[in-house]
């Protein structure tokens, strides 16, 4: 199974891949641009028959065309209920409603006709993100933003029109609607104005739901309150804002026990609560931890939770418009996650589809109190197959290390290291602020002392195509800094691809703490959890070579210092039954 070879010449000659693919950025969705209308929707999902390397096998993902934002998850009369921004006519983005899949198991989907689509006026062009609320009496109900015949934001309710149906086939539309909507009273920017929340009850018994805005520069989260969930009445000031942050897409405003890692219901607070605010901003999903005072509607981040671009991020490579429901038959929050395309529009459209979800991930508060931790929901583990472990072995520095014996292309991998010579690690220069930079200049390719040392996934025979999933090791001021990087500069040997790097800071301590990393490799995605999922960083592939059978996994050390692996587990992942 051992393989042992070089890497310095296969890993040389990357770097200004590297600077060239940071400038491409992150394929830019700018909605608004070329909405095109689809009216009275009612059209079955079928499947295509075009040759598809890139097509994921157990991540979801419809059969056809785009696919973005999840919209209103949660779990019904013990069915999860996925609902997701989707274009019927192309794979790329327009005529938006809200498709419908339902599961018994967050791995396998079945298809519904879509649940909402453009048929009001305050929604005839388009209906875009929102969010579910279970009211007393344990009824659904949706807000979701439409776009009105001005192309203006307003936010509508809807509500299933058979309760007694747990897949909540058909969904009706409040008389009422638009519920809330730009006025020369409230001067709110009517392009700016979308994605209501999952609402919370306050003290006082009303509800609470918060819209993403901005004024100027300023990202905002406007807030509204109701006693009946239809009459809502706007909030002298925003629940939070902060500046220079542009538009704050798809907010997510949810406890989390600062206790046990157990999810909570959206409307608890208390002592031993802390809230958690994720907007979407700058193509990533940023979020603080702080408290929220249901007195006085104010979120305060807490001290050293930064709500900028340089703050924390869900995922720090393609992770999107995510958004979270409490599961109350698990009590766990589970986490969803849209994760796009990094191929060319031209080749999207050739493919027939664009967009997928991430696994549904469980979030909670790590111990330290200072960030979150995702963790793939327990349920994916089920379609491993086949586990291939790698003994405990000592990965020289310059070697590579074949894991044989599994479909490497559709995978779930698990390794332990254990880093040794510590006081060997090259120096941090403390001017090193932006991981992914840090990521782009020290790819696979530049040899370190302490790393780079990880995975080499997706990766052809002979080596022409890998994505190197990798850690390197730092002697920082006070403490170790553990840099986690993902680099696609080599993934593909089409150049039309973003190969963009990505990397984050990891907080482990590596003179106390095991190193660990996990990827999910699904053909065209590998997404890979740092540190038990204290970072998480998921990119896009579309290898030419390292497809289907012709794929292979390698455990890599491009350091100088040998790493003991501990433990390497991998498995061959089944196809889930979707959509
Ligand atoms: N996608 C939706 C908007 C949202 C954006 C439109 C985020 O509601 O702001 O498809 O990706």
């Amino acid at each position: 199974m051992a393989k042992p070879s070089s890497l310095l010449h296969l890993l040389a000659s990357v770097v200004t891949v590297l600077a060239i693919s940071l400038l491409l950025g992150h394929g830019v969705l700018h909605v608004g641009a070329s909405h095109r209308v689809y009216r009275n929707l009612r059209k079955t999902v079928e499947s295509t028959s075009v040759k598809q390397p890139y097509r994921t096998s157990y991540h979801f993902q419809p059969p056809k065309n785009w696919m973005n934002d999840p919209n209103g998850p949660m779990l019904y009369k013990g069915i999860y209920h996925l609902f997701y921004q989707y274009n019927p006519k192309a794979a790329v983005w327009g005529n938006i409603v809200w498709a419908h899949s339902t599961s018994t198991d967050l791995v396998n989907w079945t298809p519904h006709v879509p649940a909402i689509f453009p048929s009001q006026e305050s929604d005839i062009n388009g209906c875009w993100s929102g969010s579910a609320t279970i009211l007393p009496g344990y009824k659904p109900a949706i807000l979701y933003t439409g776009i009105n015949p001005q192309n203006q934001q307003v936010q509508n309710l809807a509500v299933p029109k058979n309760l007694s149906d747990p897949y909540l086939i058909e969904w009706v539309k409040s008389p009422h609607n638009p519920l809330m909507a730009p006025t020369a009273m409230n001067q709110i920017d009517a392009s700016s104005f979308r994605d209501p929340t999952t609402a919370w009850v306050g003290p006082d018994g009303r509800w609470r739901v918060i819209i993403g805005n901005k004024r100027d520069r300023r990202g905002m989260a406007i807030l509204y309150r109701s006693k009946d969930f239809v009459r809502w009445t706007k909030a002298q000031h925003p629940l939070h804002s902060a500046k220079n942050t542009g538009m704050w897409e798809c907010p997510d405003f949810f406890p989390v026990s600062a206790q046990v890692p157990l999810g909570l219901d959206t409307s608890i607070n208390g002592p031993n609560v802390k809230h958690v605010l994720k907007v979407s901003f700058t193509n990533h999903d940023h979020y603080t931890i702080g408290t929220y005072n249901s007195t006085t509607d104010r979120y305060v981040p807490d001290k050293g939770s930064v709500d900028s671009d340089s703050g924390l991020r869900y995922d720090y490579g393609k992770f999107y418009a995510s958004k979270t429901f409490f599961d109350s038959k698990t009590n766990r929050r589970i986490l969803w996650g849209w994760i796009d395309e990094s191929s060319s529009k031209d080749d999207n459209i050739r493919k027939g589809w664009s967009g997928i979800q991430a696994i549904p991930r469980t979030i909670w508060l790590d111990k330290s109190g200072k960030q979150l931790v995702q963790w793939p929901i327990l349920e994916i583990e089920k379609l491993r197959n086949n586990q291939v472990v790698l003994p405990n072995k000592l990965i020289k520095g310059g070697t590579l290390l074949e894991v044989s014996g599994l479909t490497a292309a559709q995978a779930d991998v698990e390794v332990l290291f254990e880093v040794k010579g510590l006081e060997k690690a090259e120096v941090f220069d403390p001017t090193w602020t932006n991981p992914q930079m840090l990521c782009s200049q020290k790819g696979a390719s530049v040899k370190g002392s302490l790393g780079p040392f990880g995975l080499l996934v997706m990766a052809s025979k002979g080596l022409e195509e890998y994505t190197a999933v990798f850690f390197r090791i730092f002697k920082g001021q006070n403490k170790y800094v553990v840099l986690m990087c993902s680099d696609q500069s080599r993934s593909s040997l089409n150049n039309s691809n973003d190969k963009t790097t990505y990397g984050a800071f990891l907080d482990v301590d590596p003179l106390h703490e095991k190193l660990s990393l996990r990827t999910l490799i699904d053909h065209s995605i590998v997404e890979s959890f740092g540190g038990g999922g204290k970072s998480c960083i998921t990119a896009r592939v579309y290898p030419v070579l390292a497809v289907e059978d012709g794929t292979h996994l390698h455990v890599f050390n491009n350091g100088t210092q040998s790493v003991g692996v501990l433990t390497l587990s991998a498995w061959s992942m089944k196809k889930a039954k979707i959509n």
